[in-house]
């Protein structure tokens, strides 16, 4: 990007300095190509940046662990007891990518032994905030209706593609766990920073007593960048298997 801007500048500067008809419709199409070269590599730049990978199979089987953790079939990995992730965060899209290449996606709690499973270790190991794989469907495909309104009916574990219960419903103590305050006081899922004029919260992070609030899951901006919770994803192993021949345990 900088070397296109550069050259960009550099070359309408001299062009157009010319006095010749020619010339200066030679620096218009000039100018028109590059600012096509630099919009297909901005383009370029947000697709590698921004699209889900699919899985590494050799990364996959290489995959950290713990089997003190195994639960359902899965194996879970947090980032921050692992040595070369302890001190990494990374935004909402970049860590589901880092546990997509190992088979895995973020953490799913379908179910509150599960949730009390990861709120526990963030309790433990005293971690600030963690993210999960939890998103709110407000992109394309998300205008049904039994997903109205969004803030309450429209949360999904994008993990497993599992529904969530409604978010001002508990369906077992403290399940779902949305926190009962947040920044402005109000109980999450509060969608805090679209009415600041700063983003939505379309992600789902466990915030670690932020608001003297305990556990608690929070809408979140997906842009910040916290610690997170892998989870084995059937769908990508089962993938990693079928296209490899690496034996993936
Ligand atoms: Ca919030």
């Amino acid at each position: 990007m900088g070397l296109l801007d550069s050259q960009c500048t550099d070359g309408t500067g001299n062009i157009a300095g010319s006095k010749t008809g020619l010339v200066q419709e030679k620096a218009g199409r000039f100018r028109t190509m590059l600012r096509a070269l630099v919009l297909l590599a901005v383009a370029a730049y947000a697709a590698a940046q921004r699209e889900l990978i699919l899985p590494d199979p050799r990364a996959c089987a290489n995959r950290v662990r713990h089997a003190h953790e195994f639960r359902n079939g899965h194996h879970y990995f947090y980032s921050w007891r692992h040595r070369a992730t302890s001190r990494h965060e990374r935004d909402w899209l970049d860590a589901r990518n880092i546990c997509r290449k190992h088979c895995q996606d973020l953490v799913s709690l379908e179910d509150p032994q599960e949730a009390r499973m990861i709120e526990n270790a963030v309790a433990q190991d005293n971690v600030r905030y963690i993210w999960t794989s939890g998103r709110k469907c407000d992109f394309d495909d998300c205008d049904r209706p039994d997903l109205q309104p969004k803030l309450i009916n429209g949360w999904f574990w994008s993990g497993s593609g599992q529904k969530m219960p409604p978010s001002n419903t508990r369906t077992a103590p403290n399940y779902p766990n949305w926190s009962p305050t947040g920044g402005s006081g109000r109980a999450q899922p509060d969608n805090r920073e679209h009415d600041e004029g700063t983003g939505e919260e379309s992600c789902v992070g466990i915030l670690n007593n932020f608001y003297g609030d305990g556990v608690k899951w929070h809408d979140v901006a997906c842009h910040h960048q916290k610690p997170w919770v892998c989870e084995d994803s059937d769908e990508l192993l089962n993938y990693a298997r079928s296209t490899s021949r690496i034996r993936i345990p």
